[in-house]
């Protein structure tokens, strides 16, 4: 097991050790144990971790039966420094740095998540990190771009088709525009925001942005092929679609026949996509709010918890 040297035995954290709302519960700890390794996993020096919705939901103990005691170290998206390599790793040596969502299935996460120091992830998840993004971008990346490229391939999207994405301003959202427009060659894409995230959508790809505030999608003469919904509309999102056309939600489990769909974390996405990431054809987008210091992780998950985040809510320097 290659290793750098003075890996402390316990670390600076954000640790729940009951269930409730998060902002409530999430409480600092500075003596965490740093976590072991596996053989197929990597210890990860956290340098930006990314908060997702799942880690709100997750802390409320939607997820309780099928995941490990508490307490919990919540946070799925990290990038960061390997500084600890387990026997069995191929793709990664000491010194590189990686990005990933280190829960495989979002609904049986890790114990010990990113809001750490030190985090334990098998390789399959985690990739490179792209030179031409820092660490904050690249944390705000796995878990929603993971989601929006799978959630695009469920439906089937394919080049010159059309789509309409519910929630295009929100950390899905923003990905599943550019995918679909500049890596899945969208013959047009339509997307839903308030008045004020309009102009986002069009820069991100969207040909249509609708204003949610004004009008009602479903309405709208024009259908389409395939309709994503980021915000939970799969009964409406039914009646935009075209004869034959698809509907993918990712609030499951949705309005039959919308397919209700949940992310499987994988690096070899991420490495697909990274061609797209360093030519630029695909950002990662940052809400304005963003970084929170690791200080303010709570007040990073009370802006989170809005439901008004523009892009995605990042955390960082970790400690
Ligand atoms: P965000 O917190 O990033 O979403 C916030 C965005 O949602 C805001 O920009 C807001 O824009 C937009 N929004 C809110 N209400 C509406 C509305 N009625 N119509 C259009 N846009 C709206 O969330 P994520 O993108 O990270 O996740 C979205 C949902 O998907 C969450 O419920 C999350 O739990 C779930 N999810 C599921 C996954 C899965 O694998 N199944 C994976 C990832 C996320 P505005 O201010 O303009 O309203
Ligand atoms: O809501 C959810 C979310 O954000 C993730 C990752 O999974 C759940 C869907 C049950």
């Amino acid at each position: 097991m290659a290793s750098t040297p003075n890996i402390p035995s316990h670390t600076k954290a954000w640790v729940y050790s009951e269930y409730g709302n998060i902002e409530h519960i999430l409480k600092f700890d500075p003596n965490v144990p740093t976590p072991d390794i596996k053989e197929n996993q990597v210890l990860i020096k956290v340098v930006a971790a990314a908060l997702n919705p799942v880690d709100y939901k997750r802390a409320l103990g939607y997820f309780k039966d099928f995941e490990s005691p508490l307490p919990t170290v919540p946070g799925y998206d990290v990038a960061g420094v390997v500084v600890r390599v387990g026997s069995q790793v191929k793709k990664f040596k000491v010194g590189d740095e990686v990005y990933g969502d280190i829960n495989e299935k979002a609904l049986d996460p890790k114990t010990s998540g990113t809001l750490v120091e030190y985090t334990a992830a098998e390789e399959k998840v985690l990739a490179h990190k792209p030179s031409n993004l820092n660490f904050i971008e690249a944390a705000s990346l796995p878990l929603a771009i993971i989601t929006a490229y799978q959630g695009l391939e469920t439906a089937e999207f394919s080049a010159g088709k059309s789509i309409l994405v519910l929630g295009g301003a929100g950390g899905v959202g923003t990905l599943a525009i550019q995918l679909a427009k500049h890596v899945f060659g969208a013959s047009k894409v339509a997307a839903t925001a308030s008045t004020a995230k309009l102009e986002l959508l069009k820069k991100l790809g969207a040909d249509l942005p609708i204003d949610y505030t004004k009008e009602n999608f479903e309405e709208l003469s024009e259908k389409f092929d395939v309709v994503y919904d980021a915000v939970g509309q799969s009964e409406r999102a039914l009646k935009a679609i075209k004869e034959g056309g698809k509907v993918v939600t990712i609030l499951p489990p949705g309005t039959p026949p919308a397919i209700p769909f949940i992310l499987t974390s994988d690096g070899a996405v991420l490495e697909k996509l990274q061609p797209y990431l360093e030519s630029g054809k695909v950002k990662p987008i940052l809400d304005p709010k963003s970084p929170f210091p690791f200080s303010q992780a709570v007040e990073a998950f009370a802006y989170l918890n809005t439901n008004r985040a523009t892009g995605k809510v990042v955390i960082y320097p970790i400690p």
